[in-house]
């Protein structure tokens, strides 16, 4: 039974929820309508959030991976003292508003992670998780745990339906995050109708056997049993929880139950229906005074408290551990400014070295030095050389930062997106850049959330060689640079690789992607740091005014300056471009732009081992590859492509100075 009060409130977030859709003429009252009493429960008796300290380190984090309830989720934030105004519900899905169609972070205070592609919320919180397991680990002494606190996410058939949240439950299990509880919006309905028609999965057998607890709750409009279940799941345990709980959707509606109320406003009239049937007497948009009260008591003044408590931890903490509160202190605020370059590993020119060791290299080097760095490889350390430092990160060892994904690029990606938001540490993944489509849709959250997780990626093209078109990145490229608020790098040797790689890692807004060679390169004496940080550069200038231009990057580096001195040698002075991202030269100013790249030096080639398209930006003539690859010898492939010296300087002579 729910107290006079739950109920109020319960059916004040069913009827406002429903409010705001019905006047936006868009959004998902089936949710909203369903799932009210387990977030209200959750809010109101459990989450302990600040909403005068929206960035406490120590707050639970609140995961809404079914983003189509973002009207509740804005109403729960109106009423537990965030900065959400009525009238911000009212501007619920209009442009500019705080309140968009799904929670966008960074947008809206309270808003833990943009949310809306299903699966994704449920991935990334598996690595906020982590990352409370691993600062847990690395902060708390036996009488201060300065770091102690739950992720919820709340989700629902489709989320779970994803693979993304599958991998990333099936890694959480493995490494007993049990600190993450997952509530589950269990109504068997999804978008096309019944759950039954797509799915018929034994979800408690499943997670189990992905090593989860599971909980069953039947009644999903009871708080009591929503609250006895969430008790139990944060009773301590090596395990997370799932706690499937039933519930209807579209309560109280005409289509209770149906599959028709997902995404279906209701219309005025319905409305109406649905206010009687609830027996809802307030006014539209009016809200009972003694819901507010009850909200302000039970969640703001709750979560103030608890933050104020730990304040006082944590004053205890900086008293009697003065060296791992300073410590802390700079996890917090990711203030590692690298200024020892003293072991930094360097390169000589003439060296050959692939592009992906020195990867491994500056990132071992540079995780010396920023003892936050976390993450790893998607089964494929050796591949990648990527790794974290301090051990393989497990349940006995929590203080390990090399975290072994498994070959679980697309949830290895939504994880580092999550150890980067929980604040405190940078996450990095790394593959084959050929499964960077597999990674796309969580970079692509990276972005979206302008956070800083860092994506790094061997064995960059054709010259992958045996492996054949399947592993050889073709159109990568051209995905990765057409998505905006996101650095792609492709460095053409040692130094712009160790250039590109300390640029990440001291980043803090914007995702990066480093693409790596697998083969060899030489370490050429053009290359240089300076450049690499503005995106594009003039790596090989001749002797007299240039009347051409070859612009590049990546392991083609080498052959256009080759190809340059060559046609110098004959009387033809041709400019050499590095461009290792297209992105970070496209935000220089124009005088920059047109130093490197002057409008009347019109006869211009581009080169690159990938899909020609990117380069049509800068220039008219590109030599690229738009066929898939061949499983054939690495040493025959850039003849077979046109990537020798001999073949690009007949191409740039024929197709672009003689044209
Ligand atoms: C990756 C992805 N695919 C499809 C959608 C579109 N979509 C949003 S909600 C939804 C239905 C999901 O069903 P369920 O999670 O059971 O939500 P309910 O209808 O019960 O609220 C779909 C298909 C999406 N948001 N993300
Ligand atoms: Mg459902």
């Amino acid at each position: 039974m729910n107290s006079w009060i739950d109920e109020k409130s319960i059916t004040t977030l069913r009827v406002l929820g429903c409010e705001i859709i019905t006047k936006a003429k868009s959004g998902h009252p089936g949710i909203v309508l369903g799932a009210t009493a387990i977030f209200h429960t959750l809010f109101t008796r459990h989450l302990n959030i600040d909403c005068n300290d929206v960035q406490w380190i120590n707050r639970d984090r609140f995961i809404l991976s079914a983003g189509h309830a973002s009207a509740l989720l804005y109403t729960l934030l109106h009423f537990s003292g965030y900065p959400i105004t009525m009238d911000d519900l009212k501007s619920f899905r209009q442009k500019d508003s705080l309140t968009p169609g799904h929670p966008e972070y960074g947008h809206t205070t309270g808003v833990e992670i943009s949310a809306g592609p299903l699966g994704q919320g449920v991935a990334t919180s598996v690595g906020i998780a982590l990352a409370e397991k691993h600062l847990e680990a690395k902060f708390n002494k036996v009488d201060a745990s300065i770091i102690d606190h739950f992720t919820y996410v709340i989700c629902g058939d489709g989320d779970l339906q994803e693979g993304v949240a599958m991998e990333a439950m099936s890694l959480a299990g493995h490494l007993k995050l049990n600190k993450l509880i997952v509530l589950y919006d269990s109504n068997d309905v999804q978008l096309d109708g019944d759950v039954s028609l797509a799915a018929s999965d034994l979800m408690e057998e499943k997670v189990r056997s992905m090593h989860w607890n599971y909980l069953l709750v039947e009644n999903g409009n009871d708080c009591d049993e929503i609250d006895e279940a969430i008790r139990k799941a944060k009773m301590s345990s090596d395990a997370p929880t799932l706690i499937e709980i039933k519930t209807t959707i579209g309560y109280g509606s005409l289509y209770s139950g149906e599959s028709s109320i997902h995404g279906k406003p209701l219309s005025e009239g319905e409305l109406q229906q649905l206010k009687k049937g609830l027996n809802y007497v307030e006014g539209p948009f009016c809200v009972d005074p003694k819901v507010y009260a009850f909200y302000k008591k039970s969640v703001t003044e709750r979560g103030a408290e608890a933050n104020s408590n730990w304040n006082y931890l944590l004053s205890t903490y900086a008293r009697k551990y003065p060296l791992e509160y300073k410590e802390f202190i700079h996890y917090m605020f990711h203030d590692f400014k690298i200024e020892n370059f003293e072991n930094l590993p360097t390169y000589a020119v003439g060296d050959s070295v692939s592009t992906r060791v020195v990867m491994g290299k500056v990132l071992d080097w540079a995780s010396s030095q920023m003892p936050n760095l976390l993450g790893g490889s998607a089964d494929l350390t050796p591949s990648t050389m990527v790794k974290g430092a301090d051990g393989i990160f497990s349940f006995v060892n929590p203080l390990g930062r090399n975290i072994k994904f498994g070959v679980r690029e697309h949830a290895m990606s939504a994880i580092v997106n999550g150890i980067t938001l929980h604040s405190g540490l940078k996450g990095f993944g790394a593959g084959f850049f050929v499964f960077s489509d597999y990674a796309k849709p969580a970079i692509r959250m990276a972005a979206i959330m302008r956070i800083p997780s860092i994506f790094l990626f061997s064995h960059d093209s054709v010259c992958v060689g045996e492996d054949g078109p399947t592993h050889q990145p073709i159109e990568q490229l051209t995905m990765l640079r057409a998505m905006p608020q996101i650095k792609v790098y492709r460095p053409a040797d040692a130094k712009e690789m160790t250039a590109a790689m300390l640029l990440a890692v001291e980043n803090k807004q914007d995702p990066f992607v480093i693409v790596s060679t697998r083969q060899n390169v030489p370490v050429l004496a053009q290359t240089d740091a300076e450049g690499v940080a503005k995106g594009a550069y003039i790596a090989y200038e001749p002797k007299k005014q240039p009347t051409s231009m070859l612009i590049t990057c990546g392991s083609e580096l080498s052959l256009c300056i080759e190809v340059a001195k060559k046609l110098e040698s004959e009387n033809e002075f041709v400019r050499v471009v590095s461009m290792p991202c297209m992105e970070v030269f496209q935000m220089q100013d124009e005088e920059y732009r047109k130093q490197i790249l002057p409008p009347n030096l019109t006869k211009r080639m581009a080169v690159e081992m990938g899909a020609s398209m990117p380069w049509y930006r800068f220039a008219s003539y590109v030599h690229g590859i738009d066929t898939f690859g061949k499983s054939m010898p690495l040493k025959e492939i850039p003849q077979e492509y046109g990537f020798t010296v001999e073949q690009l300087y007949e191409e740039f002579k024929t197709k672009v100075l003689n044209k």
